[in-house]
């Protein structure tokens, strides 16, 4: 049996263009790190992004992979995981084109519960295009090429994805690669629509959320201004998916805890997980001819697709 190493999941001959010192090579290692872990073969991984610095990551994987457009990451990845339910798919992408431009998908991508991973670099910034403000900067906070501070308030990744509907919410900061990579496995091994929303240093543009910032160096005590969920007690597991009223319970905690951080308190870990029937069981019970093999294997030339259509009716 093939044992995959880290280094099988680094792209060749590939130059990477991120700036040096960026938090999204800890993401990336922190992504190589877990498929490791896992020991997926890289012909099972499919990995799909959006458009932005963070965009760049499905090049620098070695799986397949496919760069899309601005915010449209969810739907190819829902696509990909229709068409091949066995693939592992893992979409990409920043806070501006997660939480931007591809709002909208981020939602849908929640509440259909589809057994993907999404990886958002979560930068506070459109670090691409040079460090304009998006949507999860903080009201009030200026990095050096903004001419004035944020004027709104920031949206909460962890509550949106609470309320879209995704079963396996977690936080994480980028330049802890180990705790990051243990998410996403985590993320990965969840069955169901799974977030890992990663707090991402970028030196370039945010000179506000820098490494000195997030583990409070420039502090007397210099303790981190992020603290791990379950180093505190926390648990954010459903034990019973069938008892509405505990999974409510786990929502609200989830929320609360997302909802009430301090500045100097930012929760990292996993915030909620209910591994509940997904949008593959619920298809496989619809389509048993999915259970044979994927669409994408599937000869649907020779095919008689009629009881197919009739399984959907
Ligand atoms: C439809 C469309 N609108 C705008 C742009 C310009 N654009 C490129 S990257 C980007 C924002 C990237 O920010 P984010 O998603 O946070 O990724 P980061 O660069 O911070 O990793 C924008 C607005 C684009 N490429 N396509
Ligand atoms: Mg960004």
């Amino acid at each position: 049996m093939t044992t995959y190493k880290s280094k099988d999941y680094k792209a060749q001959n590939i130059n990477n263009d991120w700036c040096p010192g960026c938090g999204d090579y800890a993401i990336l290692s922190a992504i190589q790190l877990a498929l490791t872990k896992l020991q997926i073969a890289p012909h099972n991984v499919a990995m799909v992004s959006g458009i932005g610095c963070s965009g760049k990551v499905s090049h620098y994987v070695h799986s397949y992979g496919f760069h899309t457009l601005h915010g449209r990451a969810v739907p190819h990845a829902t696509g990909m995981k229709l068409a091949n339910h066995e693939l592992t798919v893992i979409a990409a992408g920043g806070d501006g084109d997660g939480y931007g431009i591809g709002g909208g998908h981020f939602v849908a991508g929640g509440r259909r519960n589809l057994d993907f991973t999404y990886i958002v670099f979560n930068n506070d910034i459109y670090a691409l295009t040079k460090g304009q403000a998006s949507p999860t900067i903080e009201k009030g906070n200026k990095t050096k090429t903004m001419p004035e501070a944020a004027i709104f308030e920031p949206i909460n990744p962890v509550s949106l994805a609470i309320s879209s509907g995704y079963t396996f919410v977690a936080r994480s900061y980028s330049l802890d690669v180990k705790y990051t990579a243990d998410l996403i496995a985590k993320a990965i091994q969840h069955k169901g629509s799974a977030i890992v929303d990663i707090m991402q240093t970028c030196p370039a543009f945010n000179d506000v959320h820098t490494k000195t910032w997030y583990e409070g160096l420039d502090r007397e005590d210099k303790q981190p201004r992020f603290y791990k969920l379950d180093e505190e007690g926390f648990d954010g597991v459903v034990k019973n998916p069938k008892d509405e009223q505990e999974v409510v319970a786990k929502k609200m905690q989830a929320l609360q805890t997302a909802m009430s951080f301090q500045k100097d308190r930012l929760p990292i870990g996993l915030f909620y997980q209910n591994e509940t029937e997904c949008l593959d069981d619920h298809l496989a019970k619809k389509m048993p001819s999915l259970k044979e093999a994927p669409i994408v294997k599937q000869d649907i030339y020779k095919r008689d697709l009629n009881p197919l259509f009739d399984e959907l009716r």
